[in-house]
């Protein structure tokens, strides 16, 4: 790699997984995902850097060059992965900002380590950041490199970007290190949220807690201002409406039906498999579907893929357990030779065996009890160019506030879920089209590259002087 870079994304992981080849060398591929996709484009127009974890422990690596992107390792020892990502991330901040659907837990050597990394994190971006160059960091592992990079670097434009919900003022409040952690994003110039919700907890965060004044999207510092506001994230929609409209992955579809036993309806859930995701809520459901007789056997299977993820976290292992002991239950009392109502893989799956299964499901269930977006939702949407296809979708996923034509639930509310994956399995295709219609011009139009833009052009686009505090300060009492 030569030289800074004008442009910089900070975040957790690296956008590349390592792949050993057959002969035994080494080799990066880029990770799926939205986010580089939708950021590659940017990167390459102006020499754009990334900074983020590798995936392995205990190893440093020089910068190095993928696909176009420049790529500066951050190492993370063992002991670090333990503390500031399986812990003071995934094991206090997650459930905390998810509304408390788990007990978050709350360890000072967590904080510790979690603010030590940070810094690391910072001193990266320093380092690699050009002058006056656009910084973009992401998400909750990271939120206090905006004011450690501001810092060391004030000459910097600093976007901020938190993918999961950001919760109310009483559930923050609990987090014996909530003013750091807020002084934190504050260092950002531009700090974004997936829904107007999340925005305006934070600005009211910031004014109990800091008595910071806030005026529409602004927050005033003594110095400086703040803006906040959402962006809704999304999918690449054109690729994947391209995706399913290609012979292969049609025939896969078709295959995956017949694989299934050809039932009237395939009901699909996919999702990391994540306590928040409320899969335990939908399988209920299902499975008095079946108890109550309002299924038949043979009539109706659901197919739920769950990517294994956190695996270290004592959390992720008993609902792990939990999940598996209910498919085997459900499947125990209401299979018979030849049907199996409930189709369980603990696996990953490839983009294009993933656009096949959208393609042959009839109803899509994702029934998060909090979720930032889901991108899932959005994507089974994507790949519905048929206008075949209901989504069952969680009032409290973000993606609810857009897709309002979904069949939407409370997962909290069990026989809610029932009657509205009864109704989207009964819906007439003249029904099911006007729903999908819909929601299919909302994803199209804002698409990911339109939620990348977007937020680089606010990042940009210069602050209201400092002069309108003053009237701020007398609006916010
Ligand atoms: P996640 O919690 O990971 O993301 P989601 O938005 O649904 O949730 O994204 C999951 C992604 O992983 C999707 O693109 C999906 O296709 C893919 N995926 C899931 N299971 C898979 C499998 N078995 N094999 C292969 N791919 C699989 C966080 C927040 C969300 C927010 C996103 C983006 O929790 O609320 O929408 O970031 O901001």
């Amino acid at each position: 790699m030569t030289g800074r870079s004008s442009f910089l994304i900070v975040a957790n992981r690296l956008p590349v997984d390592r792949t050993i080849e057959p002969d035994g060398t080494a080799s990066w591929r880029r990770s799926p995902g939205g986010l580089v996709t939708a950021i590659a484009p940017v990167m390459q127009r102006r020499q754009g850097a990334w900074a983020g974890w590798h995936g392995a422990p205990d190893e440093e690596l020089e910068p190095f060059e993928q696909d176009g992107m420049n790529l500066i390792s951050v190492p993370l020892s063992a002991s670090e992965v333990e503390l500031y990502y399986e812990g003071f991330s995934n094991a206090t901040l997650w459930p905390l900002y998810h509304d408390v659907v788990a007990p978050p837990v709350y360890h000072r050597t967590m904080w510790e380590t979690y603010r030590r990394v940070n810094e690391r994190f910072a001193n990266a971006a320093a380092a690699a950041a050009e002058e006056g160059a656009v910084v973009w960091v992401q998400d909750y592992q990271l939120q206090l490199v905006p004011a450690m990079l501001r810092k060391l670097r004030p000459d910097l434009r600093i976007g901020f970007f938190l993918h999961i919900p950001f919760p109310p003022t009483e559930l923050f409040f609990r987090l014996p290190w909530r003013k750091e952690l807020v002084e934190g994003l504050l260092g950002a110039d531009l700090v974004g949220f997936q829904l107007p919700g999340g925005a305006s907890n934070f600005r009211r965060l910031c004014r109990r807690l800091l008595g910071l004044p806030y005026k529409g999207n602004e927050i005033f510092l003594d110095d400086r201002v703040v803006t906040t506001q959402a962006f809704p994230i999304s999918v690449d929609f054109a690729h994947l409406d391209s995706l399913v409209r290609d012979p292969q992955i049609v025939n896969r579809a078709k295959e995956i039906r017949k694989e299934l036993g050809d039932p009237e309806h395939v009901l699909l859930g996919v999702d990391r498999l994540d306590y928040t995701k409320g899969i335990g809520q939908r399988l209920e459901a299902f499975g008095e579907l079946l108890k109550d007789g309002k299924l038949v056997p043979n009539e109706a299977v659901f197919v739920q893929i769950a990517t294994p993820s956190r695996e270290r976290v004592e959390e992720y292992r008993r609902l792990r357990d939990d999940i598996e002991l209910q498919v085997g239950r459900i499947n125990g009392e209401h299979a018979q030779l030849g049907y199996q109502p409930v189709q369980y893989f603990h696996q990953s799956y490839d983009h294009d065996e993933l656009a096949a299964l959208y393609l042959a499901a009839d109803v899509m269930v994702v029934t998060p009890l909090r979720d930032g977006m889901n991108l899932v939702a959005k994507e089974y949407v994507s790949c519905h160019h048929d206008l075949h296809g209901a989504l069952v979708l969680s009032e409290f996923a973000g993606a609810a506030d857009e897709l309002r034509q979904a069949y939407l639930v409370n997962p909290y509310d069990v026989e809610d879920v029932k009657r509205q994956m009864l109704a989207a399995m009964r819906a007439t295709p003249h029904e099911l089209a006007r729903r999908m219609r819909t929601m299919r011009r909302r994803v199209a139009t804002y698409d990911v590259d339109r939620w990348a833009n977007e937020f680089l052009n606010a990042l940009e686009s210069p602050a209201s002087p400092i002069s309108t505090r003053r009237s701020a300060s007398w609006r916010s009492g």
